[in-house]
């Protein structure tokens, strides 16, 4: 049976999103020329959406449009369209605090679902060019500049209590794209389930030791209660490499429409999951065993960068714009109180720290015996090789969820995957 949708839905083609373009005279005017002169390409690859890149003589432009199902699985998992509210609203509040960081929109539909983006060009997604072995060496500035000015500003650290609450009573509708990320990071790939697979039968004995291993499901379901309940700030959701378009020079973090309120933790943690999982993945894109250990020191260099980036930044927006109702400025006042906030925020960072070891962890488990996997470890085409390499991230995954506060810092973090 065919998914019901709103009334003024219906899903783009070439011709419909042509004439929703031009109908508009700002977008029509950046486009240039006739709308029949217009070049449309379908270019989604992610696991949800449509995405077209538009081209006219003046201009180009990319336009997002929800699907009332999930891509991946077809029309038998309906997903709700409004996750195109939820990415539009999240991409304007955490522009706001960190300009330039997001694609430009021009425009949102919410009738179509759809937003009207900046294309961005020439930058390509960044987990394609890791696997390409391309090094981004501003990367880890920019995207800690994103993460600490949009987690540190939506919370309670820099936000008025009112404020904040009907911030979160806006995402609280996000629901069913929050059900995804509990089903399938935290609690799937720790049961039989159909969504499962993983690089069978190589990791058949791998699988199952996950499944029985009662001490790793009791520390990732504390992390999934952290996940329901901490509404500590607003999240990225999906923060990965897949969400990130890259150049040298540039970075952009793309597709929040899983964003919620809730742990902080879950994307910085999520983020350096995937760093470590495009680690793992390095030898099984070697022609020549070892031509990739540059690159490969690249990677957790960045992971470093990335914490220590993160926390210096997080913490430096508290000390001097700490103006949100948590830890009221008057009981830090003097230099005794300078020294008292130092001892809470060293306290707050350590678990901040810790649970993002966990979520990371979830995140590498989750590309490997879950439903969704990446392209870092897809990508092997021998399955022996790409077994030893996923072996490898179950391993350290593991590590980081049940000893996640025996890393001492995120040296001790690299110097594990290193080996
Ligand atoms: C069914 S959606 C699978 C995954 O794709 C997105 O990138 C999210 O990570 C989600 O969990
Ligand atoms: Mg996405």
């Amino acid at each position: 049976m065919a998914i019901e949708t709103p009334e003024g839905y219906a899903a783009f083609d070439e011709a419909s999103l042509i004439e929703h373009l031009a109908g508009d005279a700002v977008l029509r005017g950046r486009l240039g020329g006739a709308p029949a002169s217009w070049k449309v390409s379908e270019v989604g690859d992610g696991n949800l959406n449509l995405v077209f890149i538009v081209e006219g003589p003046s201009g180009d432009v990319c336009v997002k449009q929800a699907l009332p199902y999930v891509r991946l699985v077809g029309e038998g998992w309906p997903l709700p369209l409004e996750r195109a509210f939820f990415e539009y609203r999240a991409t304007t509040l955490h522009s706001e605090h960190v300009p330039g960081r997001m694609p430009e929109i021009l425009h949102y539909d919410p009738r179509l679902y759809a937003i009207v983006m900046e294309r961005l060009s020439p930058h390509v997604i960044m987990r394609r060019g890791m696997i390409d072995g391309i090094v981004y060496e501003k990367f880890a500035d920019h995207v800690t500049d994103y993460l600490a000015a949009t987690l540190f500003h939506t919370s309670d650290l820099f936000m008025k209590a009112a404020d904040k609450k009907a911030a979160v009573a806006t995402f609280c509708g996000n629901t069913e794209l929050c059900k995804i990320t509990e089903d399938l990071i935290f609690t799937d790939p720790y049961v039989i389930s159909s969504n499962n697979r993983w690089t069978s039968p190589q990791l058949d004995e791998d699988a199952r030791a996950v499944r029985e291993d009662t001490e790793l499901k009791r520390a990732v379901a504390r992390l999934k209660h952290q996940f329901l309940c901490k509404s500590e700030a607003l999240l990225h959701g999906d923060m990965h490499t897949g969400s990130i378009m890259i150049t040298p020079d540039d970075t952009r973090i793309i597709d929040p429409e899983f964003a919620f309120f809730g742990p902080i933790a879950f994307d910085v943690g999520k983020l350096i999951g995937n760093l470590l999982l495009a680690f793992f993945s390095q030898s099984g894109h070697e022609k020549v065993a070892g031509e990739r250990d540059d690159y490969r020191a690249w990677i957790l260099r960045t992971v470093e960068e990335v914490w220590n980036g993160f926390e210096r930044k997080f913490v430096a927006l508290w000390t001097s714009r700490g103006e949100g109702d948590a830890w009221p400025a008057a009981f830090f006042e003097g230099e005794d109180g300078r020294r008292s906030l130092e001892l809470a925020q060293r306290a707050f960072m350590r678990a901040l720290f810790e649970d993002a070891l966990g979520f990371a962890g979830c995140s590498m488990i989750r590309r490997t015996l879950g439903l969704a996997h990446n392209i870092d470890m897809e990508w092997i085409e021998d399955p022996d090789r790409r077994a030893a390499c996923e072996r490898q991230n179950l391993a350290m995954a593991k590590e980081l969820i049940k000893q996640a506060a025996g890393f001492a810092d995120i040296a001790a973090v690299t110097a594990r995957a290193r080996g």
